[in-house]
């Protein structure tokens, strides 16, 4: 089939219905690219400001001098946007509908409720000593007090910086110290496929490490009711403290600037970095996002399923739906337990309009057979959304005819953690979809494909994926270290922003994303550096040296294979696989589960000592034809050895 029989075009009943149509699309984008000023000074209307900014847009790539400021004259407060101005229209109306772990469990908290619960505790953060400016470490289950731990820290002006429930003890500690984080809220335990993380316990962990004393305060929500070990003085029940408080608290006056949180994601050296993004542009871009690219009506039923955990979580589970006054669902457990069903029937049992979700979850599902989408019809949906990874598409074409009964757009959105919200994306009344493709660029946003040298590719290519100007989403900096945010996103590419994708653009203008470009891995939509995987794998004892690539796996998108070099004297063995294993899932977390381990008795190295990464992932990947120039390699005979031991062939 050519790419043109592929096309899906937008139907008109559709783009009837739609915030844009193919017209509106093309005059917005091109007025947000010609004036920009006038353009977001109007869009920013959509905010309920204390102080309407009149300085839009203040932003260099220069390499030399980034600075990025978006309405900063202007005020307002996030919380403000999410709750308050809601209250009149649609107070009674369900904001977060909650589906617990368990089928049987579920609540809806109306905004009315969501306001007060978020005022009781920006209320008792101020009672433990938490004020503007102070960073609050969030390890949450996926519970309705996880988004009200987010606004709460908003509204008095605490900068939040949320940790992923299924990270170590060792990274809480990291983000902890990183962040100089004054409080920790977290939970005794989550439940997640009817089994218990102990949460509290890993906070216990977190906080026996040296330099974590920063952290005066555990604040602990009773989610379970599970035993926890209780330290006298720092830690507080949630509901002890949280209940008695009155639920009117004034919100902060913001600068639109001043940093709403902070985020840590991984790249490709060092540990991970703190991605800092702040008030006025990321609501903006969250909110205007939210709805034109999941073509978002008054009264639907939205579902994001990823993470609070992940950017996914900020910008379209709390954020960018509250500042709409959406119906947003929160789902606590997994797509595959009680059974694979689940999904579907979670549709079916809240009338799910919007199904925004990943590659992976879909090819998992996909793999059982359209039989596992039995026990629900889904005629709710109209629309179906995709993100953190390429989608195949077969994988595509699955979720657009299975779960979506043939009659569902998918958009397929691209963007990061340091995008703030929605990059690259169909709109789905504006624009026809070609599966694979994240299509077209949101307002304000100037993709551009470049070559290794930097130089700007014309027309259909392929290259690397930059930005060439700002938009109002995006991140100002790494947190406390503005140096290596300049050296990470600026210096590769001169006044460009890198993305650290590689993409082809077609002759329609339309961008096909094609992974990382660098040593970033992308498993199941999560991100890793190789780097922090080997860092873990050679602090074992028996572990001399450590290579992590990816290699393509059916479900994950991307799978981890490590080739471990052994110290003298250790033997290989397979319970020296399964520590391993076990050894850096408690050290980053089981996201990081090695998928493969193979015994490399030598690793490809250049004369220079480099690790030539390139030979390592074609091994993994079974391609081992072809590798290319392998002369300068210091000992090229270790490559025959790894090739003959591969794991996948
Ligand atoms: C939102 C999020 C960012 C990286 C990004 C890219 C990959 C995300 C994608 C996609 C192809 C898409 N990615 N969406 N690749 N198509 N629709 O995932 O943020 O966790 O920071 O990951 O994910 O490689 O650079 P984050």
């Amino acid at each position: 089939m050519t790419e043109q029989q592929k096309v899906h075009p937008v139907s008109d009943e559709f783009a009837a219905n739609a915030h844009a149509d193919k017209a509106k699309y093309q005059a917005m984008y091109q007025q947000s690219l010609d004036d920009p000023e006038t353009f977001w000074a109007e869009q920013a209307k959509r905010l309920d400001w204390f102080r309407a900014p009149t300085k839009i847009k203040h932003t260099t790539f220069d390499s030399h001098n980034v600075d990025i400021r978006w309405f900063e004259d202007g005020s307002l407060n996030a919380s403000v946007n999410c709750l308050d101005r809601h209250l009149d229209t649609r107070g009674d109306q369900t904001a977060i509908i909650w589906e617990g772990d368990d089928p049987g469990d579920s609540k809806h908290i109306s905004y009315r409720e969501l306001h007060a619960q978020t005022g009781k505790l920006a209320n008792a953060l101020k009672e433990l000593g938490i004020g503007k400016g102070d960073v609050v470490t969030l390890y949450m289950p996926m519970i309705p007090e996880a988004a009200v731990a987010m606004l709460a820290c908003a509204r008095i002006g605490a900068i939040h910086s949320v940790v992923f429930g299924g990270f170590s003890p060792d990274a809480v500690a990291q983000r902890v110290i990183g962040a100089d984080s004054k409080l920790v809220i977290t939970a005794d335990e989550s439940v997640r496929g009817g089994k218990q993380v102990p949460l509290k316990d890993n906070v216990d962990a977190a906080l026996s490490r040296p330099g974590t004393d920063v952290a005066k305060n555990v604040l602990v929500v009773k989610r379970t009711g599970g035993e926890v070990e209780w330290k006298e003085g720092r830690d507080v029940w949630y509901h002890d403290l949280v209940d008695k408080q009155s639920s009117d608290c004034p919100a902060e006056e913001m600068n639109a600037e001043d940093p709403l949180f902070i985020l840590y994601t991984s790249g490709s050296t060092g540990a991970p970095k703190g991605l800092k993004h702040t008030t006025g542009g990321y609501l903006l871009h969250a909110a205007m996002t939210h709805q034109y690219v999941f073509d978002y009506q008054d009264g639907e039923v939205y579902w994001c399923t990823a993470d609070v955990g992940w950017v996914t979580g900020h910008s379209y589970i709390v954020y960018g739906p509250l500042a709409n006054g959406a119906t947003t669902l929160m789902f606590e457990g997994v797509p595959s337990y009680p059974t694979h069903g689940r999904m579907g029937e979670i549709v079916d049992k809240h009338k799910v309009s919007i199904l925004y979700t990943a590659p992976t979850a879909v090819r998992a599902l996909m793999a059982h057979g359209d039989e596992v989408m039995a026990s629900s019809q889904r005629d709710s949906l109209r629309v179906l959304g995709s993100v953190g990874e390429p989608i195949n598409p077969e994988a595509w074409e699955w979720f657009h005819r299975v779960i979506g009964n043939s009659k569902c757009p998918i958009v397929d959105t691209w963007w990061q953690t340091e995008t703030g919200g929605i990059m690259i994306a169909p709109l789905p009344g504006a624009i026809d979809l070609k599966p694979g493709s994240a299509t077209l660029p949101f307002f304000g946003v100037m993709p551009a494909v470049v070559d290794n040298e930097g130089n700007l590719l014309e027309g259909a290519t392929d290259g690397n994926l930059v930005m060439l100007d700002s938009w109002p989403g995006q991140a100002r900096s790494i947190w406390g270290d503005h140096d290596r945010f300049v050296q990470t996103y600026f210096s590769t590419y001169q006044g460009m922003y890198f993305t650290g994708d590689g993409c082809r653009r077609d002759e329609d203008g339309y961008y096909w994303i094609t992974g990382r470009v660098d040593d970033v891995l992308n498993v199941s939509g999560h991100r890793m550096g190789t780097a922090e995987i080997e860092s873990s794998l050679v602090a074992h004892e028996a572990v001399a040296e450590a290579a992590v690539v990816g290699f393509p796996h059916d479900i994950k998108g991307q799978g981890i294979y490590i080739y471990v070099t052994l110290t003298d004297g250790v033997d290989p063995s397979d319970e020296l696989k399964k520590e391993l294993t076990q050894w850096v899932r408690k050290d980053i977390g089981p996201i990081a589960s090695p998928d493969v381990i193979q015994w490399a008795p030598g690793l490809p190295k250049t004369r220079s000592g480099k690790i030539m990464r390139r030979i390592l992932r074609k091994i993994a990947a079974n391609e081992c034809e072809g590798l290319g120039d392998t002369s300068t390699l210091a000992d090229p005979s270790v490559v025959d050895e790894l090739i003959e031991h591969r794991a996948n062939r």
